[in-house]
């Protein structure tokens, strides 16, 4: 399927200095990238991998929280919480048919889930705990995934930006109530339930700032990602902003971050944080997550 516009696809058209040029050309003038456009084969290659990815999160993001909704607190908690995964099994949906445009099927995407070939956010192998946890999910979790996506409304490849606008919109519901929860909790609830959210964001604090992947100086797709504008902002900047814009949250909350090193730089106008434990990321990502054979256990016997 619309194979045509793939490079090495049918040899309509080839990936010669001239031709990657006049590509380069399109997107330094913020022209969109569309399914049938000629396009260098490792832009659709990029693209089909962090899309993919993207979709599994999803998709994979569905089961921490569907744990909860037989167990949310009250009729109007379990509505929410329902209606949430409900909108990240539709994300899941539209990030697969844009990757399909792209010439791979979804069963392709799936058997390449299974195996373990592709991705999915780190994030989704740590366990929900208890009923703060969802709170906190929403509120950090979509949280960053806010931040990395707004700036994918911009990407160069049409259909994946357009998509991510009507995504952002719902991810700003999932993450208010997320916050809402927390807010409740440490508003009204007792000294147990307090200390509950506490633990909470002591547990996914340091994974929700490995969802923005490596350092830029460890990140081997960021550069090329950038120059193609498929990525509009790198790892280390959105982690940045993230932080930046988290902490008033979190003391808001009257919580704390599990970070010794977090403080206000005034010279840098940025909080300054600790070193993210790389060791554990990439064990995550390598398959050796607290969670990780569970996630995808489920998704095999779902799919079979
Ligand atoms: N987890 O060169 P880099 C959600 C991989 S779901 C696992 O920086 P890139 C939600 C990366 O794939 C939102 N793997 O890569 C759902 C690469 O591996 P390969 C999920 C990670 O692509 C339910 C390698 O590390 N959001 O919102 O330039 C409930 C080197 O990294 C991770 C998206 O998917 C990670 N955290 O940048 C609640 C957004 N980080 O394939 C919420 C779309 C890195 O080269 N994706 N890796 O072997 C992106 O923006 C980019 O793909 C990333 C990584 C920023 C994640």
């Amino acid at each position: 399927m619309y194979s045509q516009g793939l490079i090495g696809a049918d040899g309509r058209t080839r990936e010669d200095e001239e031709f990657l040029a006049r590509f380069q050309a399109r997107i330094d003038d913020e022209q969109k990238i569309e399914p049938n456009d000629a396009m260098p084969e490792g832009y659709r290659r990029t693209l089909v991998r962090q899309i993919g990815q993207h979709a599994h999160s999803e998709i994979v993001g569905m089961l921490p929280e569907g744990n909860w909704i037989t167990r949310a607190p009250t009729l109007r908690r379990k509505a929410s919480l329902l209606a949430k995964v409900q909108d990240e099994g539709g994300h899941g949906l539209y990030l697969y048919s844009a990757a399909e445009t792209l010439g791979v099927s979804r069963e392709q995407m799936t058997e390449e889930l299974l195996t373990g070939a592709a991705k999915y956010s780190s994030i989704f192998n740590y366990p929900t705990l208890t009923w703060a946890d969802i709170g906190t999910i929403g509120w950090l979790v979509d949280g960053a995934a806010i931040m990395n996506q707004i700036p994918l409304c911009r990407c160069s490849y049409g259909p994946y930006a357009r998509e991510m606008i009507r995504i952002c919109k719902e991810e700003s519901f999932h993450q208010r109530q997320g916050y809402q929860i927390l807010l409740d909790l440490m508003r009204h609830g007792t000294d147990e339930q307090k200390q509950m959210v506490q633990d909470s964001i002591n547990r996914f604090w340091w994974p929700a700032l490995m969802m923005f992947g490596p350092h830029d100086s460890d990140s081997p797709n960021t550069a090329q990602s950038m120059a193609w504008k498929i990525k509009r902002m790198t790892n280390d900047d959105l982690r940045q902003r993230f932080i930046d814009q988290t902490v008033p949250q979190l003391e808001y909350l009257g919580c704390t971050a599990p970070d010794p090193d977090l403080k206000w730089n005034e010279e840098r106008g940025h909080y300054d944080f600790g070193e993210i434990d790389w060791k554990e990321f990439y064990d995550v990502v390598k398959g050796n997550g607290p969670c990780n054979r569970d996630r995808l256990r489920t998704r095999r016997k779902a799919i079979e």
